[in-house]
């Protein structure tokens, strides 16, 4: 039986991933590095520091901790700057009339994200009352695809994982909520999330209505 509901916020709720590719391609730029819109896909749900990490390896260039830190709180200064702009118009299509319905109908809603600034876009947003639990890049060690922050998700909405949707647009989103024991809709191509349980192109798609007929029997 379903309880909860887990959303993804990058490419679930909202579309941050042009901010996040605007920042690292200023990093980028200024640093003299390769860096286009094929290596941002990879980047599609990672966290920060994985992220730099693949673009320095891409880049050939190996740097010590501190300098890596340093280059990725530069980046994040750009992009919390570019959040500014974000506000209430910026949901996904979709995104919020789901929301209102699972919220209506009682269902337990967390945020699973591995960004360290969702509360602020959550915040920019309004979106903040939707959400019974935020986990978020500060809440676990361990990222996606590591199935730790859709369990602390969980834990906090005091549900077990086959008592929950995890909505994901990344390859290693759906393979963190899977390896979590945790039933996943897929929000993108075959190709990205072909792997989840169901799988819709976008979140306009992805009504109450056609969430519970793929899912039926875990809703009767
Ligand atoms: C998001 C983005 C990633 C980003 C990550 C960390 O994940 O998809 O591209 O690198 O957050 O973000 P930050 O630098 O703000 O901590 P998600 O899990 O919301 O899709
Ligand atoms: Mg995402």
């Amino acid at each position: 039986m379903i309880k909860g509901f887990i959303f993804d916020l990058d490419g679930v709720i909202t579309d941050s991933a042009e901010q996040h590719y605007l920042a690292w391609k200023r990093l980028s730029d200024e640093m003299g590095w390769q860096f286009d819109r094929k290596i941002n896909e990879r980047l599609r749900g990672i966290s920060r520091m994985a992220s730099l990490k693949i673009i320095t390896d891409h880049n050939n260039i190996q740097a010590d901790e501190d300098t890596m830190q340093q280059w990725a709180t530069q980046k994040n200064d750009y992009y919390v700057a570019a959040l500014d702009d974000v506000g209430p118009d910026d949901f996904l299509p979709g995104a919020k009339e789901l929301l209102t319905h699972i919220k209506r109908e009682g269902f337990k809603v967390a945020l699973g994200s591995s960004s360290k600034n969702a509360n602020k876009v959550l915040q920019q947003l309004k979106a903040t009352h939707f959400f019974d639990a935020v986990a978020d890049g500060h809440s676990v060690k361990n990222s996606k695809p590591a199935p730790d922050i859709f369990l602390h998700a969980a834990k906090a909405l005091e549900v077990k994982p086959n008592q929950c949707l995890v909505f994901e647009d990344a390859k290693s989103g759906i393979d963190a909520a899977k390896a979590g024991g945790f039933y996943t809709v897929g929000i993108g191509p075959n190709e990205r999330v072909g792997h989840a349980d169901v799988r819709f192109d976008s979140m306009k798609e992805a009504t109450l209505f056609e969430v519970k007929s793929h899912f039926k029997e875990l809703f009767s």
